[in-house]
């Protein structure tokens, strides 16, 4: 039987096919990663990475065209499934992912409720799963092939590629001055620094503003459980820190409260534990488990800007968490709770 093409010999197929799984993981890994972390640095590394990754996908898009052609030439009962569906999210994907980056409003943007980069991580997630069903029909044993030195050159090359791509991508949005140029390393766009009723509510999940909301915060550790009045909690303990959504925003404020070591430290005494975790509980039910020995680098804050806190924004105190992800910033504070359990041991995102 006559292959479709002299110059495309069967086993370019099944290298087109591994190279774009590896990307498509590369995007994806990288993808839940870039909502992990958040201090710049290391969000711009990982940003770059699951950029160039997703584009890198295009460099592929010639040689998967003849190998989707091959494969409609076989007979029904031995094509795949599941093909047109996995192609069709991934460029969703891309140009759900490229419309973020470059900063294109419209009415598919946060401001009009949802943002273009939920419908990203949506199409990106759907993406994934399609393509472990797609791949799982047809796996492949690697092949000592794979790593000899055209091999590893062939995948060097396209790495090298996927990054030329990122980087003139990123070059052309600064060139233009898209709004895109402005974006964070992580991603977000700036939205109500120093003006705090410009920020916007956003909730994790499924979470909503509470009517009631206690006047007074609950300490426990230690063996003793102690009730602060939320009156107290401003000492005039301060830090400017940037509050980072993965919705895909950012805001610096001015945050004014009692840092958390300070706190304990009067109320619980100076018996906890050193490698202890504290759970902030929301008032919701919403919390997070953070490592004790960050307190003092935590703060319960009462005030943004000056001002007490909107409602929408946790009032009357919330967790400012500085370096840290938006989600981890509990709003509502019910409970603040000295334990043994250690601070990895939860999800790495919260379940509500
Ligand atoms: C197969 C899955 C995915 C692909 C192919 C993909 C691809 C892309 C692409 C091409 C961009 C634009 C990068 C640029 O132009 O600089 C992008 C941006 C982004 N993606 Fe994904 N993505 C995937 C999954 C995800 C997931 C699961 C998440 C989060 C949980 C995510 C989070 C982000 C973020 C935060 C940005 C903005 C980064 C920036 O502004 O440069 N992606 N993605
Ligand atoms: N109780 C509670 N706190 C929460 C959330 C939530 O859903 N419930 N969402 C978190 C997330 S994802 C972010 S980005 C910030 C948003 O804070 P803001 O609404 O003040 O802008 O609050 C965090 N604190
Ligand atoms: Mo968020």
């Amino acid at each position: 039987m006559a292959l479709p093409s002299p110059r495309l010999p069967r086993r370019a197929g099944r290298r087109t096919n591994v190279g774009l799984l590896a990307l498509l993981l590369l995007a994806g890994g990288t993808g839940v990663l870039a909502f992990a972390v958040g201090s710049p640095g290391p969000a711009r590394l990982v940003v770059a990475a699951h950029g160039a990754a997703g584009l890198g996908l295009l460099l592929l898009v010639p040689w998967k065209a003849v190998v989707v052609r091959r494969a409609r030439r076989r007979p029904a009962g031995r094509r795949g499934s599941g093909g047109v569906a996995l192609g069709v999210a991934t460029l969703v994907t891309l140009l759900t992912g490229v419309l973020h980056a470059v900063g294109v409003t419209g009415p598919w943007s946060w401001s009009a409720g949802v943002p273009v980069l939920h419908l990203h991580v949506a199409a990106g997630v759907a993406t994934l799963a399609l393509v472990v069903v797609h791949a799982w029909g047809r796996r492949q044993r690697p092949r000592a092939t794979d790593l000899d030195r055209r091999g590893l050159l062939r995948a060097g090359g396209l790495a090298a590629g996927a990054a030329a791509l990122w980087v003139a991508g990123e070059g052309l949005i600064r060139l233009t001055g898209a709004p895109g140029a402005e974006r964070r390393a992580t991603g977000s766009f700036e939205r109500g620094t120093d003006e705090p009723a410009a920020m916007p509510v956003t909730q994790w999940f499924t979470d909503t503003v509470p009517e009631d909301v206690p006047a007074t915060l609950e300490l426990v550790g230690a063996g003793r459980r102690v009730r602060v009045p939320v009156a107290d909690l401003d000492r005039g303990d301060a830090v400017r820190a940037v509050l980072d959504c993965t919705g895909g925003w950012y805001a610096t404020q001015d945050w004014r409260g009692v840092r958390l070591d300070r706190l304990l430290g009067e109320h619980l005494g100076p018996d906890l534990p050193a490698d202890g975790s504290i759970d902030v509980v929301s008032v919701t039910g919403f919390r997070r488990r953070l490592p004790l020995h960050d307190a003092g680098r935590l703060l319960l804050a009462t005030h943004a800007a000056g001002r007490p806190l909107f409602p929408g924004h946790g009032a009357p105190v919330r967790l400012v968490a500085p370096g840290r992800r938006g989600f981890w910033w509990v709003k509502w504070v019910a409970r603040v709770e000295v334990v043994d359990a250690p601070w990895w041991l939860q999800s790495p995102f919260p379940l509500q």
